[in-house]
């Protein structure tokens, strides 16, 4: 069949993303036989120019679009990415009748919005890459694609939904040939580095989190030492930076430190980054094994540092925790960025405080702190109920697509920014949501990489802000 496969995805915000589920979906698609174009809109001037010249061309039979945000997920500067697929849809629909296909991370999380939204006629959840050629298989013999696990769609009779995940790691490739679909300069000269993923699922439940939805909560790992043989060719073929986007690295424990001996071993030249570690697994024997792999920067979602809230959100973790992975953290030489959420369930003016006292005397200045305001609600998580008993929500789940935030109700809004905006300005090293949406990001990014910085970018945090504040435009 011909495929059109869409990437959708136009954020530049903290850096343009490389488009790795796509990439592999389209890889997979022409493995099964099937002739395969993607149209990537990312640094597309008049994207409904290009979408319509590129139907035109080829004459799809079926359509992909590929779905990776939602919106910004920032409550202060909330930006609604999905409302761009209605000119989108139109401009499918009125030059084709292709059968429309929709993927990618949004679609496993609201499945059932976005396919009314968009009105396509099918969604895939998942392992795009197995389920896609499937579907596609199905269609190509006329046939109707219901049986298939991973599918959904609307019937006269409502939403429906086959579950049940597939195997992702079952030996194909990990890392798609992306100069064949992606224009791969634009991306790397703005930051980005090449996302790997090692594992799905997550055995956590933390209240707010949509990754079990979209992987399942069953582990599913690759093999470290095929990651060991992906990183030796990246950087045969010269790229240097390599992220890997595991909901979790450092979770289970053993499979991390497995990969990062894996890669050790190959002895290549690369900068690895993570920014997903849980601190309640960051100890001095893990952090050895990142360095020797050729680690240069890691995050770690800590979210706060205060137990009444870390217990609310159901981390699996103690302020304990987080104090321990601080001093190990300290004890070596990768940069570190601290991400914190403020304003879950349990929230209160002294956890604030507990969480921002953590930071300024435990964060060096080295590393870097991002303070997050408020948290996405998604539908169908624990967070969705709490904030509809609390009254902080009242919308119904289908339209949930528009961005809504729980903040707990014994917080005040502006107090909270204060406090916040008082401990950014004594620390050049911490930051907000506003450093992510900054209008000239992208710029910063380009010019900087041009200059020779390499990534992470946050690492140059405290000399970025000193720049901006010098030119009157501090965060
Ligand atoms: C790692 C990660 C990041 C890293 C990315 C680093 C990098 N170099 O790539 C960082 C931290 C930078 C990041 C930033 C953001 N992220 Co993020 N991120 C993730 C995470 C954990 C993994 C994404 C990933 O690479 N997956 C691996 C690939 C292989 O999977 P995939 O892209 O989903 O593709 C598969 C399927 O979706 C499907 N598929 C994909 N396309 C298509 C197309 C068709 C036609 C079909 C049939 C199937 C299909 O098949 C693919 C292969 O199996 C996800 C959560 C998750 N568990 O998925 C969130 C997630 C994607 N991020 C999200 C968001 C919101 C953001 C941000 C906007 C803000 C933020 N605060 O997080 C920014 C936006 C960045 C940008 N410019 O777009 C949301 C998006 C959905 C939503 N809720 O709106 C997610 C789902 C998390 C969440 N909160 O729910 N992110
Ligand atoms: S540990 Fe991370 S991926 Fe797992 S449930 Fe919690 S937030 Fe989600």
């Amino acid at each position: 069949m011909n495929v059109l496969l869409i990437i959708t995805n136009r954020y530049r915000g903290p850096i343009p993303v490389m488009p790795l589920g796509a990439c592999l979906v389209a890889e997979s698609c022409e493995r099964a036989g099937h002739h395969v174009q993607i149209l990537d809109l990312m640094f597309e001037r008049d994207p409904l120019h290009a979408l319509g010249s590129v139907i035109d061309k080829i004459k799809p039979d079926v359509v992909g679009i590929s779905l990776r945000n939602i919106d910004n997920n920032d409550m202060q500067h909330p930006v609604a990415f999905y409302k761009d697929l209605t000119s989108l849809m139109e401009t499918v629909r009125g030059k084709t009748d292709a059968t429309v296909v929709l993927g990618g991370a949004a679609v496993g999380v609201m499945p059932e919005a976005l396919i009314r939204f968009t009105e396509a006629d099918w969604a895939v959840l998942g392992d795009g890459e197995i389920v896609f050629p499937k579907v596609l298989d199905m269609l190509s013999k006329n046939m109707i694609p219901k049986d298939i696990a991973g599918v959904a769609w609307i019937e006269e009779t409502g939403f429906r939904i086959n579950t049940g995940f597939v195997d992702r790691f079952s030996g194909n490739g990990l890392v798609p040939n992306f100069s064949r679909w992606i224009n791969l300069p634009a991306y790397i000269s703005r930051f980005s580095p090449v996302p790997i993923q090692t594992k799905l699922g997550c055995h956590f439940k933390c209240v707010y989190c949509t990754y079990r939805k979209i992987e399942g909560q069953d582990y599913r790992l690759c093999d470290p030492q095929a990651i060991g043989g992906e990183i030796m060719d990246l950087e045969k073929s010269g790229l240097r930076d390599v992220e890997f986007v595991d909901n979790v690295f450092n979770s289970p424990y053993d499979h991390a430190i497995a990969l990062c001996d894996a890669i050790a071993k190959v002895r290549a030249n690369v900068r690895l980054q993570t920014v997903e570690l849980n601190p309640y697994f960051v100890d001095d024997n893990l952090i050895g094994a990142m360095e020797q792999a050729g680690f240069v920067g890691i995050g770690i979602t800590v979210e706060s540092a205060a137990d009444p809230v870390l217990d609310r959100l159901k981390k699996g973790y103690t302020a304990r925790d987080v104090f321990k992975s601080s001093e190990v953290i300290q004890r070596h030489r990768i940069p570190c960025l601290w991400v914190f959420m403020f304003g879950g369930p349990g929230e209160t003016e002294e956890t604030v405080l507990e969480t921002l006292r953590f930071a300024e005397k435990s964060i060096g200045q080295r590393d870097v702190a991002l303070f997050m305001i408020g948290i996405r609600i998604y539908p169908g998580t624990e967070l969705e109920n709490i904030a509809r008993i609390e009254g902080v929500l009242t919308l119904p789940a289908y339209e949930m697509l528009e961005p809504v935030f729980y903040l707990s109700p014994s917080i005040n809004k502006e107090w909270l920014l204060k406090k916040v905006h008082n401990s950014m300005a004594t620390h050049m090293n911490f930051i907000n949501p506003n450093a992510i949406s900054l209008p000239f990001l992208p710029a910063i990014n380009f010019v900087g990489y041009r200059l020779g910085v390499r990534p992470p970018l946050w690492k140059n945090t405290r000399y970025i802000r000193r720049g901006l504040k010098w030119l009157g435009m501090d965060l």
